[in-house]
């Protein structure tokens, strides 16, 4: 590992976004998602499955209160994944096993935007919820809604399946984002009490468990950032160490036998640190991969950087949707084997790409890749936004590269496949995930270290460096054009991403090119112009994804396109694009020359050429489809 390379993110406090297309984006959630993330939680949704997230912490307080007061309080199973009206108790927990989670993105997504958009309404709302979560918590520092409303004596009795450490993870998380915005330090005191509790738990000569789902790795990092108190930093380290070894942990304690491939899905099947392949549910996985190059870093593990380095290659080259989406398989909800790419039964769970960016960032903190902040360009603009809809009201769960909406209606392998984004989900994981990471987007641009300023991503800002300010004005997304002031207060490093999609840029400053990174010395004040050459690009997917044979997908810039049936009639599997075709841009479509196969209503008949007529093709990002009702949608078309 070259420490020399090492880099810190710029922290929200730091950073001003003032990029028009971000700015609406982070409004969108501001006005729209918070708003009504709140009233889901607090069940005042009609027609939405209920969350019954607020009523559950409603209940552990009122639990907590009686044990205080030394009453007698009841116990109710705690045995499933999923609990409803139907098969618990009035005074039960209620959903979904990580319910709690979703209050703890909700008021992380709020921390951040009141960073950048102070409302004292909005804050005032945080804190209420903050002091219900606070008063639900044991005198122990014990956390979690579903064990003190049902059980207390089953806490931590199952690891694997149920999401106690998941679930103290979005909590720190929360905090650290509420006290950065805030200064408030109730709910970071309460992340505290209750790693205080894991950590005296768990570890080398104590109970040798580590997270089913995680994410409390990356969360305990952080909360060491935060307190610096070096015990968060040691368990994140022992969570991942005891991973996968044998005989496994989870065995011993439920009193099971090992099936070795059950554990593929935790990534619980060898120790992380042996891993090479992204494998199991998608999400778990990149909150895993997070957590070891987090570790990897803070401890200059080599192995582990290694490992987190073959993990993510094998990622980007292997199991990746052309829209940042990973995950391809909605079995488990996981990734599946190299090159299985499915356009119309993706899974490719929104929480996954923003997993992958998670992922991608603290590579870049390790050491500066253009491939890496490609990938997160590619899974933010793409699959990140496809999430939520223009009107930030609606959102995608799955995000599939085709549909036909009667399939999607009719054949129950794709019942996960929607033609059209929904308002809310039961199983609530990806809205929340997106508007934390809108909101938090200043976080992903640039990463600083003693001598260099890294630019990963395009994002108009004004930016305060440890080395000065710095102003990025960007009208990258429409014609590739950034322009860069620089403030210096001492000699740096300006180093700035050469996307893999251009092939041909210009800078206004004298530069040195290394690793898909452009150099420039910086010595006074001064102004750097880049242009990069956003043309429209016809591009073709290896031949071992068979799905994608013959066929191209249009891109431009860092956005993929796609044909919507709303502008190129239905049946788009019989259109073809002219592979010599020239491109125009009409407004945010793409225009190209093709064809359209005359209908064939046999079912099988003496090959001939098929009848085709020439059509224009309309293309729009893919971001943006379903935004004007159910309709067909492919990414990939024949090119011919
Ligand atoms: O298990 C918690 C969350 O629910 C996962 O991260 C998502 O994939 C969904 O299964
Ligand atoms: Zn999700």
């Amino acid at each position: 590992m070259d420490t020399t390379l090492f880099s810190e993110y710029i922290p929200l406090k730091s950073i001003e976004i003032t990029d028009r297309f971000w700015r609406q984006k982070q409004e969108l959630v501001r006005t729209q998602v918070i708003p009504y993330q709140y009233e889901a939680l607090h069940d005042r949704i009609d027609g939405a499955e209920a969350s019954y997230s607020v009523s559950n912490f409603i209940k552990a307080a009122d639990i907590v209160k009686k044990l205080s007061n030394g009453e007698d309080v009841p116990v109710y199973p705690a045995d499933k994944w999923h609990y409803d009206e139907a098969n618990a108790d009035e005074c039960a927990f209620h959903g979904w096993v990580f319910q709690d989670s979703d209050v703890y993105k909700w008021i992380e997504a709020v921390g951040y935007s009141l960073s950048s958009h102070p409302d004292a309404v909005l804050q005032k709302k945080a804190e209420d919820i903050i002091d219900l979560i606070c008063s639900s918590q044991m005198e122990n520092g014990y956390l979690d809604t579903l064990y003190i409303i049902n059980n207390r004596d089953g806490i931590f009795s199952n690891l694997k399946d149920f999401h106690e450490l998941y679930c103290f993870g979005h909590l720190t998380e929360a905090a650290i984002s509420f006290y950065n915005s805030t200064g408030d330090r109730r709910l970071l005191n309460a992340a505290c009490r209750f790693a205080d509790l894991i950590c005296e738990t768990f570890g080398e000569t104590k109970i040798k468990g580590y997270p089913g789902h995680e994410i409390a790795e990356m969360a305990l990092v952080k909360l060491y950032d935060v307190t610096l108190n070096r015990q968060y930093l040691e368990t994140a380290r022992f969570f991942i160490n005891e991973r996968g070894k044998k005989p496994y942990y989870y065995d011993t304690v439920l009193g099971r036998t090992t099936v070795e491939d059950n554990y593929h899905y935790n990534q619980a099947h060898c120790e992380p640190r042996h891993q090479h392949e992204a494998v199991g549910h998608a999400v778990r996985g990149v909150y895993l991969y997070s957590g070891m190059a987090d570790i990897a870093k803070r401890y200059r593990d080599d192995e582990l950087s290694t490992a987190c380095q073959k993990i993510l290659s094998n990622i980007i080259n292997r199991k990746m949707y052309i829209t940042g989406g990973i995950g391809s398989t909605a079995l488990g909800e996981a990734f599946s084997f190299d090159y299985d790419l499915p356009n119309d039964l993706a899974y490719s769970e929104t929480c996954a790409s923003v997993g992958l960016i998670f992922f991608a960032r603290r590579m870049l903190e390790i050491a500066p890749d253009s491939d890496t902040a490609d990938t997160v360009e590619r899974a933010l603009y793409n699959t990140v936004l496809s999430g939520m809809s223009e009107d930030g009201r609606s959102f995608f769960y799955a995000n599939p590269l085709e549909v036909l909406p009667e399939a999607s209606h009719k054949d129950e392998r794709k019942r996960h496949i929607k033609p059209t984004r929904q308002k809310w989900f039961g199983c609530a994981c990806c809205p929340p995930n997106v508007a934390r990471l809108i909101s938090s987007i200043g976080e992903y641009c640039c990463t600083q270290n003693d001598s260099t300023v890294y630019i990963h991503q395009y994002i108009g800002a004004k930016i305060t460096s440890s080395k000065g300010r710095l102003e990025i004005l960007s009208d990258y997304l429409s014609i590739g054009k950034i322009c860069v002031r620089i403030f210096p207060e001492k000699e740096f490093t300006l180093a700035v991403r050469i996307p893999k999609w251009c092939d041909s840029y210009t800078f206004s400053h004298k530069c040195e090119i290394r690793n898909g990174y452009a150099y420039f010395k910086i010595f006074d004040e001064t102004q750097i112009d880049i242009q990069f050459e956003i043309s429209v690009r016809m591009i073709k997917c290896s031949n071992r994804v068979r799905a994608n044979i013959g066929k191209i997908a249009v891109t431009r810039g860092p956005f993929i396109y796609c044909l919507e049936e709303v502008d190129n009639g239905a049946d788009l599997q019989m259109l073809s694009i002219d592979k010599n075709t020239s491109f125009s841009l009409d407004g945010q479509y793409i225009i190209a020359e093709g064809y359209r196969e005359k209908d064939c209503e046999s079912l099988y008949e003496t090959f001939k050429e098929a009848e085709k007529s020439d059509v224009k093709l309309k293309f729009i990002p893919y971001y943006k489809w379903a935004n004007r009702g159910e309709n067909e949608m492919c990414v990939y078309i024949r090119a011919e």
